[in-house]
């Protein structure tokens, strides 16, 4: 029997942070999907799990559920080696984690929101155009720390790595060119070499 349930949306990034954190960390859990182009997350039902109707949410072994990613990712990390133990490192995780969640998600996961999930480019024109210069300012604030860094604290991969590259590696799906990122383009490729890594399709 899983311990872990997670009612999620399978090609958001938010909902692939969690599934990537459980296959690195080798826990067994139970999927629930939730079709968010189609209100799931808003039914009464799903209000009594998050107020907030959005998914993620991880149903913990003890049946509390924890929405927000970030906070996710936090439970699962825990006494592992993802999260590190030493006070000013578990703040960067968290400096980095709210720079995802202010700077970083709401222009980049957005626009591949309504590029690549809801078919919507045209319809969104204006506020994608809003959105371009935001992203990539966050990309760009990413490159200069991984010109002189291996991961985003510590020098070693912690929840912070998972939570930015959950959409930055598929930026590019929300119209953002990462040809000339070339510091985020080798992180890409270290993260991808963690034993257990799995894609965002799976
Ligand atoms: N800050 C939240 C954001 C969650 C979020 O925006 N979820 C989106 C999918 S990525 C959602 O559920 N949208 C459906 C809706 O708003 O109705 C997190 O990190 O988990």
């Amino acid at each position: 029997m899983s311990t872990y349930k997670l009612y999620e949306f399978a090609t958001s990034g938010n909902c692939y942070k969690i599934r990537l954190a459980m296959s690195l960390l080798g826990f067994d859990y139970e999927r629930i999907a939730v079709d968010i182009t189609k209100g799931e997350s808003r039914t009464e039902a799903f209000l009594k799990i998050n107020a907030n109707g959005r998914v993620p949410v991880l149903q913990t072994g003890d049946g509390h559920c924890l929405p927000e990613s970030n906070a996710a990712l936090w439970y699962l990390a825990y006494d592992s080696d993802l999260l590190p133990e030493e006070r000013l490192h578990q703040a960067q995780v968290l400096q980095w984690m709210c720079f995802e969640q202010y700077s970083h998600e709401p222009f980049i996961a957005t626009s591949r929101y309504w590029i690549a999930i809801l078919n919507a480019e045209d319809e969104y024109k204006t506020q994608l155009e809003e959105k371009r210069p935001k992203g990539y300012a966050a990309l760009d604030v990413m490159e200069r720390h991984l010109k002189d860094h291996e991961f985003f604290v510590g020098d070693r991969f912690t929840i912070a790595d998972i939570a930015l590259y959950a959409y930055t590696h598929v930026a590019h799906e929300g119209g953002f060119d990462l040809a000339s990122y070339s510091a985020i383009d080798a992180w890409f490729k270290r993260i991808e070499a963690l034993p257990n890594y799995v894609t965002i399709e799976q």
